[in-house]
Parts: structure tokens; sequence; C-alpha cells
């Protein structure tokens, strides 16, 4: 029934145009230099992004599911939600078990995802919207980062931001989004905040850096797709994927290594690129966090912790916050 879903486009037209040129020139010329991860997922990157959700090194995805395999009852008890607000909708078996408690639960009418790739929402919105026959599907292409575009969903909300994607922001852009995040949100809504915990740092490496080498085709997919966009000319091969722990910042970083001294010409950046041979373009921050300093953090930016669950292991937590 093509009428309880509608898909609405917020981005400008030039878009991926203009934020690919802006981040790339900006990024590959400062010192670190740096390329945000967003520009991972492409068709091929988000495969790749999937393959590594079932690798045996990447625990967070089965743990935070664990975690709401559990809890998902608990959650909609406690927001007793009408709308489920998703960012970067992703996967969508996480959010079944959300649609099912709160479809169980009697309280839910719509699910609002919102993501910056239309045709993955197109996608999920209409399988959502063909198995749940009671509920209306609003999806939104946006870009999150520069505003939740919030309107007249009925509520309460509770507003999912699952997976650890959280942990790709630094501090100060993890305040800048609280913040933002408690402005768009009610009284009576409900923020789900899914955020890896701090661990044995071994653990965290082999997570970023498996053996099958998954992670570092899906690091080295982001040269793929400059060399497609942008006329580039990266040898993805010239570059070596590298995962470190940062101990000072608890913060896994992923970067891609030079092999050897190079020259890459960005043609449409009407950039040329000297590295030289062991010179890093970091390419992911990967933040892992801690009940207290999490906590407050969100109490800085507007939010209370209500609940907080973990997987039995304690590697994952999920939490419930107010604004
Ligand atoms: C999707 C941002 C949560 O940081 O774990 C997985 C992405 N990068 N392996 C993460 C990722 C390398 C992932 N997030």
């Amino acid at each position: 029934n093509p009428s309880r879903f509608t898909l609405d486009d917020r981005l400008p037209a030039d878009y991926f145009t203009t934020t690919l040129h802006a981040d790339v020139t900006g990024g590959l010329t400062a010192v670190p230099r740096t390329l945000p991860p967003k520009w991972f997922y492409d068709k091929r990157g988000s495969d790749l992004f999937e393959q590594i959700t079932k690798l045996p090194e990447y625990y967070p995805t089965r743990a935070e599911q664990e975690i709401l395999v559990r809890r998902a009852p608990e959650i909609a008890e406690a927001t007793g939600a009408a709308t489920l607000i998703e960012l970067g909708s992703g996967s969508s078996r996480k959010t079944r078990l959300l649609l099912d408690a709160l479809t169980a639960g009697g309280t839910l009418r719509r699910y609002a995802p919102l993501d910056v790739s239309a045709s993955a929402l197109e996608e999920a919105g209409r399988a959502i919207c063909a198995d749940y026959p009671g509920l209306t599907v609003s999806a939104t292409v946006a870009d999150f980062e520069s505003g939740i575009p919030l309107s007249d969903e009925p509520g309460p909300r509770l507003l999912a931001f699952l997976g650890s994607t959280i942990g790709n922001f630094d501090r100060p852009q993890r305040a800048a989004f609280y913040r933002t995040l408690a402005h768009s949100l009610s009284s009576d809504d409900m923020l789900l905040l899914g955020a890896d915990l701090v661990k044995d740092p071994a653990v965290l490496v082999r997570a970023y850096d498996d053996a099958a080498g998954v992670t570092a085709e899906f690091d080295k997919n982001v040269l793929h797709v400059l060399n497609r966009e942008l006329g580039a000319n990266f040898v993805p091969d010239a570059f070596e994927h590298v995962a470190v722990w940062n101990t000072e910042q608890e913060r896994i970083e992923m970067h891609l290594r030079s092999r050897t001294a190079q020259t890459v010409k960005i043609p449409d950046l009407d950039l040329s690129l000297d590295l030289a041979a062991g010179e890093d373009i970091r390419t992911e921050l990967s933040c892992k966090f801690r009940r207290d300093s999490l906590t407050a953090e969100l109490h800085d930016g507007g939010f209370t912790v209500r609940h907080w669950w973990t997987d039995p292991a304690d590697r994952f937590a999920l939490l419930l916050a107010v604004p």
C-alpha cells in the first residue's frame, strides 16, 4: 500500500558534489590528513559493512542485537512511543526488534527513518510497510549532522541512534549533536542510543583489522569512491589499512598508510597530493565509551539517562535518555 509510504528528499540537489568536494579538499590538505567516514558507504561500501557485521571479530552488531532482543519490551513500556524515528537507518534487523515490541505494546503508529541514501530508505521502507500493516512509514532523505528535520510526527517519539555510530564523532561533535537533538525533542520524547564500550585494546584492534581483510577492503573503498567521483588516481593497494587504539582518547582510529612516496592527482579538485612513505590518511574515528563519562556528556548536552543496559559480556551499552 503505497499511501502508507512517503519519501521526502530534504537534501539540496548538489548536496553530494558540494559536500564531497569540500570534505575531500579540506580533509586531504589538513594536517594530519583525514577523510570523513560517510564516504565509505556507496553500494560496495555498504555491502562490505554488512559483511563486517558478520565477522567473528566484529562483535558490536551482535552485542547490540542481544540487548535489543532482551530489552525491546522494556523499551516499548518505558517510551510508549507513537513514532519511532531512526537516524542512519542501516540494517532493518534491529529496527524490526523495536517495531515488533512497540507494535505489541499497541502505541506505535509511525516509523520515520532518516538517512542520506534515498535508495536505502526506499528499499527498507517499502519492506517494512509490507510487513507492518498498521504502520505509516515517513522516510526522509537528510544529513542529520546539519539538524534533524522533525515535523508533525505523533508523540511520544522515540529517536533511535544505534550501532555506536555516535562513536564516529569526536567530543566537540558529540556535544553539538546532543544539543541539536535535545533542541528537536519534546519532554515526553526519548533517545535510544547504542554505544560501544572501552575494553581490551587487542579485542578492539581485531574488530577493526580482521583476519579475512574485509575491514581493510572497506577502508580502501573510500579511495575507489574518490577515483570514481572525482577522477582521482589512487591505487588502493598502494595503501595499508591500519587500526590503532588511541589510549589517551579511548578510540580506534583507522588509517590508510601510504606504502611508498607517491603523488596522487585529483583532477576534479585541481589537487595534487604528495604523500611520503608511511604517511597516514585518517579515515575513521570509532570512540569507545564508559558509563560515567557518557552519562556525564549526555547530561551536559541536555539529556538524563534513565536506563542503561549492556549485553551479558559487557561489551556494548544501550541507553534510554530523556531531554
Ligand atoms: C558504523 C560507525 C558504528 O565504528 O564500528 C566498522 C563502522 N568501521 N568497521 C564502527 C566500522 C570499521 C562502525 N560504525
